[in-house]
């Protein structure tokens, strides 16, 4: 098989809920860059990359240049076998993470569709049956936001993501992380993240403030070095996310002994097959995994399913559904929450059908 074609689209997200987080980021309106790697057989690849701006070190118009300076390595390639193309790629390009994630989704769809199973089964089988999905809230008033988490709880989720900091009196936290964890009672996971916004002195004096607390820190601050410290001043468990973006930032977020938890997410590593070996540290480590991707619609989120679904559950913390948060649907068929929990596509590859009169005409053809 030959890969012939990579054609591209920019789709417009718009989140259902206005979106909130710390230094004034929103995710309410959302370019995704869909791709199509199109082959001499006609079987079609699809990848996916959606940008929160100032989320990671990538903007959305980067994605195109730097598909457009890897399409000489991919035009004409064999897709069959992700991780040699990948390795191909990154010996021609460093870096980009976030443009490599859509090329490899596709590379992967094509090759579970050319062998015609599902992704699951190539990335090393179904371990669990369906996967808990944690519901995300957006940074607003505590009373609202226990609210949310009631509506949320009320529909079966179990896990719950606060936003932190979009205030400058970090005591709104303290009462943003109260409110939702007597709402929803004992035994759910209740989090809270800043999303690297915080200094250290600010998330200590909030995580000291509900020590008594059965929570858990997300991303505080913008550096490892600064979460540790937070992690060890307030003895709360900490889950890392924007600074552990690649292997030796597992690693040293391990080492450290601040990262509980972690957010596998496609872009930010760079896509499935670095997920993939990222998957089998954190198992080593004992690193509980949040396996998803930045934002997104339904192709990111097929994509965070196959790796959720074939991942053993003692490492699993959740995965994300981030089609339930966008529209449009973009492949309507895509699995959704159901009782605070999501299954993982059947057929071949991805497993989903994407709906081109969603994606309009294409953007760019190479
Ligand atoms: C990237 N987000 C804002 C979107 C996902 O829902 C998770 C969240 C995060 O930062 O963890
Ligand atoms: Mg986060």
């Amino acid at each position: 098989m030959k890969i012939t074609k990579l054609t591209l689209w920019d789709v417009p997200l718009t989140a259902h809920e206005t979106y909130y987080m710390a230094d004034g980021k929103t995710c309410d309106d959302t370019p995704s860059v869909i791709l199509c790697i199109g082959t001499d057989t006609g079987l079609q690849g699809w990848g996916e990359y959606c940008a929160i701006p100032g989320y990671l070190p990538a903007y959305w118009r980067g994605t195109v240049p730097a598909v457009e300076e890897m399409a000489p390595v991919l035009l004409g390639a064999d897709p069959i076998g992700p991780a040699a193309v990948m390795n191909r790629l990154n010996a021609h390009l460093q870096g980009h993470p976030y443009a490599k994630s859509l090329i490899d989704m596709a590379l992967w769809d094509l090759t579970g569709k050319a062998a015609n199973l599902p992704l699951y089964a190539l990335l090393g089988g179904r371990m669990v049956a369906d996967m808990p999905v944690y519901h995300s809230i957006t940074c607003v008033a505590p009373d609202e936001m226990a609210r949310m988490a009631r509506d949320a709880q009320d529909q079966g989720i179990t896990q719950f993501q606060v936003k932190l900091g979009a205030d400058v009196d970090w005591q709104a936290d303290v009462e943003r992380l109260k409110a939702v964890r007597s709402e929803v009672g004992p035994g759910p996971l209740v989090y809270g993240d800043w999303n690297c916004g915080a200094s250290a002195l600010e998330a200590t004096r909030v995580g000291r403030a509900v020590s008594d607390l059965d929570v858990m820190l997300e991303q505080p601050c913008a550096t490892i070095e600064e979460c540790a410290h937070v992690r060890s001043a307030t003895g709360l468990p900490m889950k890392l996310d924007e600074t552990a973006h690649d292997i030796p930032t597992l690693l040293e977020g391990h080492t450290r002994g601040c990262m509980d938890a972690v957010a596998l997410k496609l872009s930010k590593f760079g896509g499935i097959t670095v997920i993939r070996a990222a998957r089998e540290i954190c198992l080593a480590q004992g690193t509980q995994m949040c396996i998803e991707d930045c934002w997104g619609s339904d192709i990111t989120t097929a994509a965070s399913l196959h790796l959720a679904a074939s991942t053993p559950a003692r490492g699993l913390m959740n995965t994300c559904d981030l089609n339930h948060y966008v529209a449009p649907r973009i492949a309507p068929d895509a699995p959704v929450r159901q009782d605070g929990r999501i299954g993982v596509p059947e057929g071949p590859g991805l497993g989903i059908t994407v709906d081109d009169a969603v994606l309009g005409a294409p953007a760019h053809i190479f």
